[in-house]
């Protein structure tokens, strides 16, 4: 499973020809040139987080990893990313590779779990995810916070505070998630 290494995915990727220009989509895209030729040099399958439905089950697959977990909000959560962990694809080998022993779960030691108690709009209850209150806060000019510099539940997680992502990746994706500001 591939996902962005931080800080320096987000400024490689801008320097590629889908982010500049201006085409739908341009993250998927750069996906697919640049996982898709991983592929055909490992004579592997690429597989790809969107495109559904039917949605490929990254969350499943991640979790089989070993390496990542559901943390306390149902989000997903890696020993070195955090909850900013997430994926731009996947390589089917034919190979079986053999991988270190995963570390545990950092949810398991964090004390004071600060991911279930920070969003503004208490979007997740532990058992879901109320996308309709996350996107109405986003959409108000309290939101701005977490437009620009990422959701703040996953800013909380204590592991994804060490990991040098950068805010403007994240502000990429919640534009994306969120869909266009009203016109009024
Ligand atoms: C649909 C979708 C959404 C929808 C609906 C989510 C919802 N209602 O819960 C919407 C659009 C709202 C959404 C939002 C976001 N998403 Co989303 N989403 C997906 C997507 C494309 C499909 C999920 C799916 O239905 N899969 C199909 C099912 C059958 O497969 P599965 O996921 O393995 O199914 C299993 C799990 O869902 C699991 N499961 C379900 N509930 C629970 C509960 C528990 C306790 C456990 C353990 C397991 C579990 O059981 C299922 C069966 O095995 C995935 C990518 C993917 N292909 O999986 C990303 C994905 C899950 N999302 C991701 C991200 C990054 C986001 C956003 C943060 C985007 C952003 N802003 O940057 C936001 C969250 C909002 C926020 N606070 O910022 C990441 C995961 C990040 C993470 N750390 O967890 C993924 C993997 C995409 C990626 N490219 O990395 N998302």
């Amino acid at each position: 499973m591939l996902g962005p290494s931080a800080p320096g995915f987000w400024p490689a990727y801008q320097q590629s020809p889908e982010a500049q220009d201006g085409q739908p989509d341009p993250m998927d895209r750069w996906s697919e040139r640049v996982i898709g030729g991983w592929a055909r040099d490992l004579d592997a399958t690429a597989l790809f987080p969107f495109g559904g439905p039917p949605w490929l089950p990254f969350f499943s697959w991640a979790q089989r990893t070993g390496r990542i977990h559901a943390s306390p909000i149902m989000l997903l959560v890696h020993d070195t990313a955090g909850l900013f962990v997430s994926f731009r694809g996947a390589l089917a080998l034919r190979e079986h590779i053999e991988l270190p022993e995963p570390p545990p779960s950092p949810c398991a030691t964090c004390a004071d779990k600060p991911c279930t108690s920070t969003c503004p709009v208490s979007a997740f209850d532990g058992t879901g995810y109320n996308v309709d209150a996350c996107k109405s806060w986003l959409h108000s000019t309290s939101g701005a916070d977490c437009m620009t510099s990422g959701c703040r539940a996953r800013r909380a997680c204590p592991v994804s505070q060490s990991h040098p992502r950068q805010p403007e990746q994240s502000a990429y994706h919640m534009q994306v998630f969120r869909g266009p500001a009203c016109a009024d």
